[in-house]
């Protein structure tokens, strides 16, 4: 049985639970994390002779020449962060593992997950905290029924991937601050002390590299409410390759209005509370403050990447078709982006 046997080996030969944090996804989000980390762990050391910051191992998919890379960032104020960060190929982590990280986050994208759970599992113990980034609500729920104690978070730090000119140099457009929430799963009760004892220590490292962000014990609500989000503006700015602003104008206000009405309907029936302000105006407000964006699936559209579609509506559609409710927009946006 190759599972047992690959079980004992690794066993047998990790010894060693390094202080790494493992960033597995070097795309937008997976840069940003791993510069400013690395970054605060570097002013911490310099100026008081340690840190308690986790050391960083970014991994992906490039095969490069070297394990050093360069994150090069483009700070909201405009200034140039360069850091230096540790890469690995995640194809290079099948040979016998050398150490069980600290902690991993997963910053691909939702489709991506399942390929990195069949590499990482000789990687780490049943305690190891790992942390899903994703977008949508397919990857963390299929992640929670392989790994117990699953961390989720959910950003609305604004980045994107300027074009890069060296394979050994990784570019990043910081655009906007935001708000990041990380906490377990598994709803609160379920939720067993060592998870919300990882959330905090990670929500600590997050602060001290200077994100604005807090313990949350309601991840799938606010998992549900940033999809409804992605669901009404990334779907609609992808098909007609517009920037976010541009919902509101006609005829895209209308749509806009109908795709609210959908995803409402569809998140009410599944009991998720709408937020005080209402789904509308939450969703004008994101527009609002994102106007100049081009949003993530946009941006894949344009680059001829997949898109996280399926992650951002298939949740919706499975459950309207539990619930026996309409979401025409919805599922013709499906078709057209699928
Ligand atoms: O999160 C986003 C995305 O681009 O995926 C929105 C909120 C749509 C902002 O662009």
């Amino acid at each position: 049985n190759t599972k047992a046997s690959s079980r004992r080996h690794s066993t047998e030969t990790v010894n060693f639970r390094g202080n790494r944090l493992w960033i597995i996804g070097p795309g937008a989000i997976g840069r940003l994390l791993a510069a400013r980390l690395a970054s605060a762990r570097a002013d911490e050391l310099a100026s008081q002779g340690k840190s308690s910051l986790p050391d960083i191992l970014l991994i992906g998919r490039r095969a490069l020449s070297t394990q050093e890379v360069s994150i090069e960032m483009i700070a909201p104020s405009g200034d140039i962060v360069i850091q230096k960060i540790m890469y690995e190929k995640i194809d290079s982590m099948k040979n016998p593992p050398r150490e069980i990280p600290l902690a991993i986050w997963i910053t691909t994208k939702a489709h991506g997950v399942e390929d990195v759970w069949a590499t990482l599992q000789q990687h780490i113990s049943p305690s190891t905290p790992i942390t899903c980034w994703q977008n949508g609500l397919s990857a963390q729920p299929w992640f929670a029924e392989h790994h117990s104690g699953l961390l989720c978070a959910s950003t609305t730090e604004g980045a994107w991937l300027p074009e890069s000119h060296s394979t050994q140099v990784f570019p990043i457009q910081h655009a906007a601050h935001g708000q990041t929430w990380l906490g377990p799963w598994a709803a609160t009760g379920m939720t067993s002390a060592a998870s919300t004892a990882n959330a905090h220590q990670q929500v600590d490292w997050l602060t001290r590299a200077g994100f604005s962000s807090k313990a949350a014990d309601n991840m799938q609500e606010r998992l549900w409410h940033k999809l409804a989000v992605n669901a009404t503006i990334n779907p609609l700015v992808a098909r007609f390759r517009i920037r976010n602003g541009q919902l509101r104008d006609r005829p895209f206000s209308l749509m806009v209005r109908q795709a609210v009405s959908e995803i409402s309907a569809v998140l009410n029936a599944k009991q998720v509370s709408a937020p005080p302000q209402g789904w509308q105006a939450l969703i004008d407000d994101v527009i609002r403050t994102t106007a100049n964006n081009r949003a993530s699936m946009l941006q894949d559209v344009l680059a001829d990447r997949p898109t996280e579609i399926v992650a951002i509506l298939g949740p919706l559609r499975s459950t309207a078709a539990q619930h026996g409710l309409q979401i025409p927009l919805l599922d013709q946006l499906y078709r057209d982006l699928s």
